[in-house]
């Protein structure tokens, strides 16, 4: 599929998405959606870390409210939901390999959840991040229930979604919301390091990694003892361990293959 509201390509193990509606700041239309999934199996199969980032002054605002005919006689959110924003989480929290995502300015509504469905989040420091759900007569969706008590707790959740405050970059950071805020001079160079070293990182590893501490809410600590030995013996039979190992003791970068 040509697309026509994401930019994406895959070069030297890195799969770059941008979600490229910068006169809609972004917003998901349905065929936005359709050419993100579209996107997410092309790296699945070719890349080994995926960068998902927005162009000009947003990262993403959610659904275009714009697209919805609000006289029709019939709305179902809830098909929407069901369609396309929670296959979309799932995809980004499974996809066996590191999701780092890049917020380049504004992210509103489920742009803000789908964030953090990521594995990896990096602002720049005049980004800011508004759950812009309740001002519209909405819950917050794309996970952002799950997510946001686990990352920043109970009253920050609560108080956070039910004002609908925007939170700047460095105190999202600060919560917990996002991994780091960076100065917006060094943001651009910051991500591409990440996304280069990331690229050349031992894949089989991050992926084995990230399900064990995703699905780690779900399990009692004897459970992820039993994950973590299981886990581990994979990756003692990897060739990336013994690169790795070796590497170590000749006192070299290891080249990791991903496997
Ligand atoms: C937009 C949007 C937008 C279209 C800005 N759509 N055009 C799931 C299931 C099913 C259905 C419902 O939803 C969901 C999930 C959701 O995401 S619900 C939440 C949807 N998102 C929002 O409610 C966010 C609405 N936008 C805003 O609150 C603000 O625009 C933000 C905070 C993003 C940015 O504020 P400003 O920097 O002040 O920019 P602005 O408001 O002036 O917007 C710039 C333009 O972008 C403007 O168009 P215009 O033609 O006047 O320049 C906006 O209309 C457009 N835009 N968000 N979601």
């Amino acid at each position: 599929m040509a697309f026509s509201t994401i930019l994406f390509q895959i070069d030297r193990g890195a799969a770059r998405l941008t979600f490229n509606r910068p006169e809609h700041m972004n917003a998901f239309s349905r065929q936005m959606h359709e050419e993100v999934l579209e996107a997410l199996d092309s790296a699945e199969g070719g890349a080994r870390v995926l960068l998902i980032t927005g162009s000009g002054r947003a990262f993403c605002a959610g659904q275009d409210l714009g697209e919805r005919d609000m006289d029709a006689a019939h709305i179902d959110l809830g098909a929407t939901v069901e369609r396309y924003y929670n296959p979309l989480v799932r995809r980004i929290t499974s996809l066996p390999i590191p999701v780092v995502c890049a917020i380049n300015g504004v992210a509103a509504g489920a742009g803000v959840n789908i964030a953090m469905s990521c594995d990896i989040v990096i602002a720049r420091k005049s980004a800011r991040f508004v759950q812009a759900f309740g001002a519209i007569g909405l819950i917050p969706d794309a996970g952002g229930t799950w997510s946001l008590p686990r990352n920043i707790g109970l009253a920050r959740a609560l108080g956070y979604a039910m004002t609908g405050e925007a939170i700047s970059a460095p105190d999202a950071a600060e919560w917990g919301l996002i991994w780091k805020a960076v100065d917006d001079e060094v943001f651009d160079e910051t991500v591409e390091g990440l996304v280069s070293r990331l690229a050349l990182a031992p894949t089989k590893t991050l992926a084995l990694a990230k399900a064990a501490i995703r699905e780690s809410f779900a399990r009692s600590l004897e459970q992820q003892l039993t994950v973590e030995r299981d886990a581990q013996r994979t990756c003692g039979e990897s060739a990336d361990y013994r690169e790795g190992v070796r590497a170590f003791k000749e006192k070299r970068t290891p080249r990791f293959q991903g496997r």
